[in-house]
């Protein structure tokens, strides 16, 4: 099955081009635990039920994040246990990165 590692490549390549970008974002450092609530694709947008944040000294709530790039949410659907990447730009915070909680 060739098919799937070229797809593989496609996805990581596309995700590194759109985390360029946020090089300039003011980047947490730590991974935020987090349970996703809702998927918000057509305004790529993903609402998490997160812990505190220490870095943007952030007590635990449900919020709303924008995501850069879309693929990213395909990481993950409502009810899932994630760990999330978090950079602030404007006031605004924008998930980097998401991954599923081991
Ligand atoms: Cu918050």
């Amino acid at each position: 099955m060739p098919a799937l590692p070229i797809r593989r490549l496609a996805f990581f390549a596309l995700l590194s081009l759109a985390l360029l970008p946020l090089a300039s974002w003011s980047q947490s450092d730590d991974k935020v635990a987090g349970e996703v609530r809702k998927v918000d694709r057509d305004n790529q947008k993903i609402t998490i039920k997160h812990g505190e944040i220490k870095s943007f000294d952030m007590p635990p709530m449900t919020m709303v994040f924008t995501v850069k790039d879309p693929v990213l949410l395909d990481a993950a659907k409502p009810g899932d246990k994630v760990r999330f990447g978090v950079a602030r730009e404007d006031g605004k915070f924008g998930v980097t990165a998401i991954e599923l909680a081991p």
